[in-house]
């Protein structure tokens, strides 16, 4: 016994991270990175203090019922925690934690590549080139659509649409967003708010969701919601796959009533709807937002200064519950 508080580390973590768990704590590490289930999750947890998950794994309210009395904190290795349970975590005294800032400028990095991607045909070209199969040049070929100058809604104002917004703004777009509130101008970035998701989405040749996701924004970019957008529009999501109703978008991408969409994201990941991979019309990245070697690392000081923070009997920087 090292007299060391104990974490359950559920997947391989930077060095330099894992470094700093076996200098401060005792870690249970999962060094072949093997995605446990909800029956590995508790098995492992017992005489553990802590967990440090990430999203892959699920805090439903029965796993978190069924975790043992020892776990005083879930310190999550994300920002989002839509897979983990909040009141039921709240109703047995376990504080929750997540990562936020630290991962704001790489998801915003991804959401450019999205919107990049799914406007010039970056996917389609490039799966031409790597297969060989592009033979000819002429001005008809690959032709997409310019995002400079063009009219963008950021649905979710927080950390990440606020870079998000700077960004475009970058390409000389005219950058509208919808939030619960509006935030304080000082933050706007030159961003027009709507307190109506409806009334701004006809504006949007570009609409990029950055919200959490969450009982209320589940399905959020349903049929009806699409309809009201410019014909020939661009979807990004690099927020959350549950944002959006899959069936509405791939028929959208479909009918040609988007001209594309950009997705890090997706319901159901990494199993996501196959239709997805058959429309030409997807760019798709394997939900990376955070994966830079700068972020990764970072992710995982902020969740240890949470655990600092909760082990020295103080309130941590970033709890959610
Ligand atoms: C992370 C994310 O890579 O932090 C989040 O909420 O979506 C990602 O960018 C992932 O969640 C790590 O657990």
């Amino acid at each position: 016994m090292s007299g060391k508080s104990v974490v359950l580390v559920t997947r391989k973590l930077p060095n330099a991270v894992e470094d700093r768990l076996h200098r401060d704590y005792e870690p249970r590490l999962n060094p072949d990175d093997r995605l446990y289930s909800s029956d590995e999750l508790i098995a492992l947890s017992e005489g553990a203090d802590a967990i440090m998950p990430c999203h892959t794994e699920k805090f439903s309210a029965e796993v978190v019922a069924r975790l043992p009395d020892s776990i005083k904190a879930i310190a999550n290795f994300s920002v989002g925690v839509d897979h983990v349970d909040l009141q039921a975590a709240a109703k047995r005294g376990i504080i929750v934690t997540n990562t936020p800032d630290v991962l704001s400028d790489a998801t915003a990095e991804i959401a450019i590549l999205c919107m990049l991607g799914a406007a010039r045909r970056a996917g389609e070209g490039e799966r031409l080139v790597r297969g060989a199969g592009w033979k000819d040049w002429s001005p008809a070929f690959m032709v997409g659509i310019q995002v400079t100058g063009k009219r963008v809604g950021i649905v979710g104002m927080g950390r990440v649409g606020q870079i998000v917004a700077r960004r475009m703004r970058g390409f000389d777009m005219e950058v509208h967003y919808h939030n619960r509130r509006r935030i304080d101008p000082t933050l706007e970035q030159g961003a027009i708010f709507h307190e109506s998701l409806e009334e701004m989405l006809p504006l949007c040749e570009v609409l990029s969701l950055n919200c959490p996701a969450t009982p209320e924004t589940t399905g959020l970019l349903n049929a009806a919601r699409i309809a009201l957008l410019p014909d020939g529009a661009i979807v990004i999501n690099t927020a959350r796959g549950a944002l959006v109703d899959d069936d509405a978008l791939i028929a959208a991408l479909k009918s040609g009533k988007l001209h594309s969409a950009g997705l890090d994201v997706y319901n159901n990941e990494p199993a996501i709807d196959p239709r997805y991979r058959e429309l030409d019309n997807t760019f798709l990245l394997p939900h990376v937002g955070s994966a830079t070697r700068e972020t990764r690392d970072a992710m995982g000081y902020r969740a240890l200064d949470n655990l600092d923070a909760i082990f020295a009997g103080r309130e941590p920087g970033d709890r959610v519950a």
